[in-house]
């Protein structure tokens, strides 16, 4: 292993003479990966084939690409509680590993200290830390591209990931990530924002816990993270063992903190409190001066004392949208000076606002049926900037947007609620083949990969639905 590591030292010192490419150095089960680190040069690859690491790897601010040879089932980086597992440098990227086993301060699977991070198919899991069970943000702009975080715990907050932006600017990307069971024993069961607005695209939050607020993510200081295509299911903020107050089963927001959500489901999320009336926000809590808005967002079935989609205490203001509020009971509860500004939206028990609805939203697995009051009732002069729906298909279908996170419609050409041969037949026309855009806007539901062609692809989704 020594020479074999010499060698790609060699052929790097020889690269940078003769502008070569970057070296590959490959690690196998029982040498050491921060060995390889070491003798890595700017833009090197670290290739790890499968198996376990004990170890922890600090890249020392170096611009490395670790990357494994096939994937987080085979290949773990395991800490043994040591410590911090994977210290980032700016320009780091990781790819396709699981990092367990870390104990730490802050961070106890990674810590990314003014660092920009690149961290592709990994997998956190059983990380533990005071802040940050999995990962620690302190300054820097990481992306997070289709991790997993689970089983990961905290004794303060952030159990999945922590972005702490009071040093400096601080933020980043999440998406395609699955945070799951993660628990912290105060905010942000999965992730926690203190003055810092990452963007969360397509990510689930499931079955995640914090005690205090915000099981799914915790928004505070002046957090103010866009949140898109995001699904909340089955999150819980409890103290069933004291009797203080929680708040928000999926989210909380506090101070100046103003999210905006997009396109997210929030699902059978709770907050539950061992006595009566401390539970505020089954959905979403909204405390002092947060403004938090939500377009075409859907709540069903989420829980707590009082809201259950959304509680707003102090001089909290939230702005509804198109969106579906049906949890089963009063959906939203001001207190203090709170206020919510909520149109073209269905609300369980009612709202006063324009163009709102109280009415049975027929939702099948949060989708509408075709007899749904909520299709082409979302704001007439809503505009979508190219968007899709969380299924990803074209976010407005029949000339109007519907209201919560799914549109109706694909497939239905001339727009009578069925799906049947008639529309194939009618939008004939679409089937242009591939790259032979652009459609008009008819044409969009049949283009179900949403690429802006209706093609043979897109043919064959048309007829597993019709045989669906
Ligand atoms: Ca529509
Ligand atoms: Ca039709
Ligand atoms: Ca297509």
């Amino acid at each position: 292993m020594a020479s074999r590591m010499m060698t790609a030292v060699g052929v790097l010192a020889l690269g940078a003479t003769l502008g070569a490419p970057a070296a590959t150095i490959h690690v196998y089960p029982g040498a050491s990966i921060q060995a390889a680190v070491d003798a890595a040069a700017t833009g090197d690859e670290v290739l790890v084939h499968p198996g376990t690491y004990p170890e922890r790897i600090n890249f020392h601010g170096k611009a490395v690409t670790l990357r494994s040879s096939d994937g987080p089932s085979v290949t773990t980086i395991d800490g043994q509680q040591g410590g911090t597992v994977v210290t980032c440098g700016s320009g780091t990227v990781l790819d396709g590993f699981r990092i367990t086993g870390g104990q730490g301060e802050n961070g106890g699977g990674m810590g990314v200290f003014g660092a920009s991070p690149t961290v592709r198919n990994c997998v956190f899991a059983s990380n533990h830390a005071q802040y940050g069970g999995a990962v620690f943000v302190q300054v820097g702009q990481p992306q997070f591209i289709g991790c997993i975080f689970s089983l990961n715990t905290t004794d303060g907050s952030g159990a999945g990931v922590y972005f702490y932006g009071e040093m400096g600017l601080t933020g980043g990307t999440l998406r395609d990530c699955r945070f799951e069971n993660n628990t912290a024993q105060g905010r942000g069961g999965a992730v926690r924002n203190w003055v810092s607005s990452p963007t969360i695209v397509r990510c689930v939050f499931y079955a995640n816990h914090a005690r205090i607020e915000g099981a799914g993510i915790a928004n505070g200081g002046a957090s103010s993270p866009t949140v898109t295509d995001c699904v909340f299911y089955a999150n819980r903020t409890d103290t069933m063992f004291s009797a203080y107050d929680c708040y928000g089963g999926a989210m909380s927001n506090t101070e100046t903190s103003s999210p905006v959500l997009v396109n997210c489901t929030f699902q059978v999320n709770c907050a539950v409190s061992l006595y009566p009336n401390l539970a505020r926000g089954g959905g979403l809590s909204n405390a002092g001066s947060a403004h938090p808005s939500l377009l075409n967002c859907t709540f069903s079935g989420n829980h707590a004392d009082m809201g259950w989609a959304l509680s707003n205490s102090g001089s909290a203001h939230v702005t509804v949208s198109n969106s579906i509020l049906w949890d089963g009971n009063a959906e939203i509860v001001n207190e203090g000076s709170a206020t919510a500004s909520v149109s073209y939206s269905d609300v369980q028990s009612g709202w006063a606002g324009t163009g709102n609805i109280y009415a049975d939203p027929r939702l099948s697995e949060l989708r509408l049926q075709s007899d749904s009051p909520c299709i082409n009732a979302g704001d007439p002069n809503y505009a979508p900037s190219g968007g899709v729906d969380l299924d990803g298909y074209a976010r407005v279908l029949c000339g109007r947007v519907d209201l919560g996170a799914y549109e109706f419609g694909i497939g239905d050409y001339d727009c009578n609620r069925v799906v049947d041969g008639q529309d194939s037949v009618s939008g004939v026309s679409c089937f242009t083949g591939p790259d032979r855009g652009p459609y008009g806007a008819a044409c969009e539901a049949l283009d179900f990969e949403y690429d802006r062609d209706v093609d043979l692809v897109d043919l064959a989704a048309f007829q597993t639905l019709l045989g669906s």
